[in-house]
């Protein structure tokens, strides 16, 4: 295994995923990648009708995996389209697919170069996975897989101020 000649750095940012300078921002999409409300409407708001005709080439997305385009009108380069499970009661493979959005996203940063990444708190809105374990989730993921991916720089967006807190709380204790 070759040696990894940095440390990433994980941080917390509030705020507004659409708006950060990074190589790439990570959507909360649903299966069919054609938009949807929460981050995910921001986001091709933001990024304007291009993106949702770049999405409409890609044939959807099984949950727990991603898939990229360019980000359009947006200062990110790219967009991966991470589509996150929605909470069950967490006995349906929630926590694996929630991971597998992390995994396929760094998988995607390589695959591109990418070595700076936004994520949202995937799965934690409207499809309502719980905050602290999916914090969890992306914090071990990120720890485990950045470096070897190229990626330097991960944030997590945290729009409201409950979510920055477990990402506070979660980062302080890895
Ligand atoms: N920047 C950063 N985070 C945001 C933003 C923003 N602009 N807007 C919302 N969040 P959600 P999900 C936070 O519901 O649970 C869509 O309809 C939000 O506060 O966007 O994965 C898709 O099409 C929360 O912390 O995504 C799917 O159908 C986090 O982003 C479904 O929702 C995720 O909330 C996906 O649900």
């Amino acid at each position: 295994m070759r040696e990894e000649r940095f440390v990433a750095k994980l941080s917390v940012v509030r705020g507004d995923i659409t708006q950060r300078s990074v190589d790439a921002i990570v959507n909360a999409a649903n299966s069919s990648l054609l938009g949807g409300g929460g981050v995910d409407g921001a986001i091709h708001r933001a990024a304007g009708p291009d993106l949702l005709a770049a999405c409409q080439t890609l044939n959807g997305c099984p949950t727990g995996s991603a898939k990229a385009t360019a980000g359009f009108k947006l200062p990110a380069k790219w967009v991966f389209h991470a589509v996150g499970p929605v909470w069950n009661g967490g006995h349906s493979g929630e926590p694996e697919k929630l991971a597998g959005c992390y995994r396929a996203c760094f998988a995607l940063a390589q695959e591109h170069g990418v070595t700076s990444i936004a994520f949202p708190a995937i799965s934690t809105g409207i499809y309502h996975f719980p905050k602290g374990p999916a914090a969890e989730i992306a914090v071990r993921e990120s720890q485990a897989l950045a470096e070897a991916a190229g990626v330097e720089r991960v944030e997590f967006v945290c729009f409201d101020e409950a979510t920055a807190m477990v990402y506070e709380r979660v980062l302080g204790e890895a």
